[in-house]
């Protein structure tokens, strides 16, 4: 099996929280935007690894329960352990809709696979998730909660996991969906005549960073997920964020249309 061609066109793929969850409702998955999103992924002709945020799961407890800030509280322990188990709800709903759209997609949770020291993914078991991509299979890892080896805790964000796979996985695309149409100066529900930015390089990056501001997440927001996807273009991977909120548009990227949003490659 020429598997390294084969994954030479594998695209990795997130569906962020705030497009698959409603994140001012605690446990809310968005059911009917999680199966047009799957229906869209079923038309992929490459083969996809899906990644997928933690959203109104993940996020109010991972912050509750302090998980980032590492281990220090014997109280932590059942914090980690309600935080993943609202994570493998959520990942429940995804691979539930993939399946109706006829993907046979497998949940691969990254707390088992990942060796992670200082928040940061150090090795990750690779070998069943490239076996399950040989047979068709789509794996579905998440953000998720995992033991570290110098924190005790952490939270492990969804797009290191993507900037990991894609590296470690020959990527050859990273497709990153959120709900508004890419990267923007100032944030486009506050500011309606905000201006998105198509094309980021590790050489414009400072420039337009030092406008940006840090979301609220757990994880961080915009700026974190723009330095996390640098990494890619660097190693000469394009990555591209955008809208997967708007029907057909996380589609047409997959399929290999580019400038849907913003696009983050080598200069
Ligand atoms: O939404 C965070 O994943 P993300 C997952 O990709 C948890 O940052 C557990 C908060």
């Amino acid at each position: 099996m020429a598997q390294s061609r084969w994954f030479g066109s594998l695209v990795v793929v997130k569906l962020g929280g705030s497009v698959i969850t409603n994140k001012r409702r605690r446990f809310t998955a968005r059911k009917r935007t999680i199966a047009r999103l799957a229906r869209e992924l079923s038309e992929a002709k490459h083969p996809l690894v899906l990644v997928h945020g933690g959203g109104s799961f993940g996020h109010p407890l991972a912050l509750e329960h302090r998980i980032g800030e590492g281990f220090s509280r014997p109280e932590q322990l059942s914090g980690f352990s309600l935080t993943h188990q609202a994570m493998q709800e959520l990942n429940s709903c995804v691979i539930e809709g993939l399946c109706r759209s006829g993907v046979p997609a497998i949940p691969v949770q990254p707390s088992a696979c990942c060796v992670v020291k200082d928040g940061r993914i150090k090795s990750m078991e690779l070998a069943p998730l490239k076996q399950m991509l040989a047979m068709g299979i789509l794996p579905v890892l998440y953000g998720d909660v995992v033991p570290d080896l110098s924190r005790g805790m952490s939270i492990l964000s969804g797009d290191q996991l993507v900037v990991y796979l894609a590296l470690n996985l020959g990527a050859s695309r990273a497709v990153i969906g959120v709900d508004v149409d890419g990267v923007y100066a100032q944030d486009p529900r506050l500011h309606p005549r905000a201006k998105l930015i198509p094309r980021i390089t590790p050489s414009s990056w400072r420039r337009i960073r030092a406008r940006l501001e840090e979301g609220p997440d757990a994880t961080g927001g915009m700026v974190k997920k723009v330095e996390e996807l640098l990494a890619l273009a660097r190693a000469g991977i394009q990555a591209e964020i955008l809208n997967a909120a708007k029907p057909e548009v996380l589609k047409r990227a997959i399929l290999g249309e580019t400038g849907l949003g913003t696009i983050i490659e080598r200069g």
